[in-house]
Parts: C-alpha cells; structure tokens; sequence
C-alpha cells in the first residue's frame, strides 16, 4: 500500500502545478496587457500551441500516474514491451507530424505581417536602437521620418539626439526601429507589445509596430513626461548576454498625441544641445 502513495503523490504534485497554472488568468498570472495591433495574432498563435500542449500533457501525465498507481509493487512481475508495431509507429509520427505541419501553416500570414521588410507599413517614426552590455541606447532623428529611413540608420547626423533607455512615440504611428548590437547578441522585448527580436553582431534588422493605447503625456512646464503608473511597459533584454544582462532594462513611453511627442522630442533636442560643449572656432592666422 505505502508503494500506492508515491503516485498519488506524483498525481497531487501535479495537480496543484497545473491548477496554479489553469487559475492564472483570474489571479492577474497571465499574458501583459496587449497593446500592439498585431498583439491579437501572435496571442492567438500562442493559445493555438499551449491548447495542443495542455491536451498531451494531461493525457501523458494521467497515464502515467494511472500506471504509477495501478502496477507499482508486484514482485516478479514482468514489463511488456512492445516492439516493431508498425501501426502504433505510425500514429506517433504522423500524429504529431500533422500538428507540426498546422502550426508551420497557422502562423505564416502573422510571421509575414510582423518580419518581412517588404510587408512592413510606412513608418511615420523611425529610429535606431543599438543595444550593449547592459542597456539600450535609442537614437532619434531631430524629424520623425528621415527622407531616407535606411540610410539615416547607418549615418550618424549631428542633429540626432541620444536617449538611453527610453523608448518615446506616439500611439497610432506605425514606428519603424532599425536595431543593431555594439557587441554580443542581444534581443530586444516588448511584452505589451508582443514583438521581439534578436540583434546580431554585424547587422541592422528593421522592425516595427503600432501602439493602440498610450500611457504617456509631456507636461511642458516641467519639462518632464508624465506616465500612468499602471501602464508601465518594460523595455527588455531576452537574450542572455552577460553578467549585467537583467538591468538592460528600459521603458516605453507611447504619447498620446504626435503633437505632444514632437513636444517632448523639441525639449529632449534643447535637453541635448545644451550638454554639449560650445563649438570652437580655431583663430585663422593673419598673413602679413
Ligand atoms: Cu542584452
């Protein structure tokens, strides 16, 4: 009988493990706030997967613990194996095969909306973003499109402005960031906003998106933006990247109008210019 116990054990253990999880969505443990327009596609993929997964875990796992229970502690007993069934071979292949076959199909027409340059909207703001060990550095036109996006991205201009950590654009813009790495490989993550890409050495990789909510506004008298504190949207590194790897950490600041971003954009641009020291003329000697 006190061989019985171990897979009730087992079953219990894994109850409670997959209650915690399937209580989630009531107790605030679930997917952020979504507030990308193609955050829709990608939650559906993504419960499209965890419904195929749920289903062979709970199967696998109550036929374990079945088995655990049911044939544990009988000496002399002998296990069957089965060998060379051809049928049985042949639904486990096909089986998960099919699934695989689904999801590769089920998730071209989001993979082509949100990574293909070609298919990739307008922008009405661009920027760069170079990552590092540890942060993110984000890199401003002094105009929110630049005649020639790409061309800007590799370009350093003297009107550009510098701004670590803070991600700024207005909602409804589709934004266009053009992404490098100064060293190792880094992967830039919006969870509200449900994008995520890596960034290699070597490479500028274009990728976009379009804010549906916003949560900042710029209060001119203070010069200071203003975010709703229940809508911070994190800024993070998901590749591991070193020992510094969990403070590249930066935040996303949508505006809510363009007008109030090109507010706060004009101040960041004064903010700048005033840091930097005044240009010297060298004195042009004299010809006798
Ligand atoms: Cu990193």
């Amino acid at each position: 009988m006190q061989h019985k116990g171990w897979g009730i054990f087992f079953g219990v253990v894994l109850l409670v493990s997959f209650l915690s999880i399937a209580v989630g969505p009531w107790v605030g443990w679930w997917l952020p706030a979504n507030v990308s327009t193609f955050g829709p596609d990608v939650d559906y993929l993504y419960y499209v997967i965890l419904g195929f997964t749920t289903f062979f875990f709970i199967l696998t796992e109550v036929l374990l613990v079945w088995a655990m229970y049911r044939f544990v502690g009988r000496p002399g007993a002998k296990s069957q194996y089965i060998e060379g069934h051809h049928r049985l071979e042949m639904l486990w292949t096909i089986v998960p095969g099919g699934i695989l076959l689904y999801i590769a199909i089920a998730q071209i027409s989001a993979w082509e909306k949100i990574k293909y340059q070609a298919k990739m909207p307008d922008p009405d703001l661009v920027m760069q973003i170079t990552a590092r060990q540890w942060d993110w550095t984000m890199r401003y036109a002094d105009t929110p499109k630049p005649t020639d996006p790409r061309a800007w991205a590799e370009i350093p201009n003297s009107d550009d402005i510098y701004l670590p950590d803070e991600l700024h654009c207005w909602k409804g813009a589709n934004v266009r960031i053009y992404l490098k790495t100064q060293d190792v490989l880094h992967s830039l993550f919006l969870p509200q906003l449900r994008l995520k890409q890596d960034a290699l050495p070597g490479k500028t990789i274009p990728v976009w998106f379009n804010a549906t909510d916003f949560n900042t506004r710029f209060n001119a008298s203070t010069g200071a933006c203003e975010t709703d504190k229940s809508k911070e949207w994190e800024i993070a590194c998901a590749e591991l990247c070193g020992g510094g790897h969990y403070r590249m950490r930066g935040l996303l600041y949508v505006h809510e109008t363009k007008d109030d971003y090109l507010n706060w954009l004009k101040h960041a641009q004064q903010a700048a210019r005033s840091r930097q020291p005044e240009k010297k003329t060298t004195p042009v000697a004299a010809k006798d």
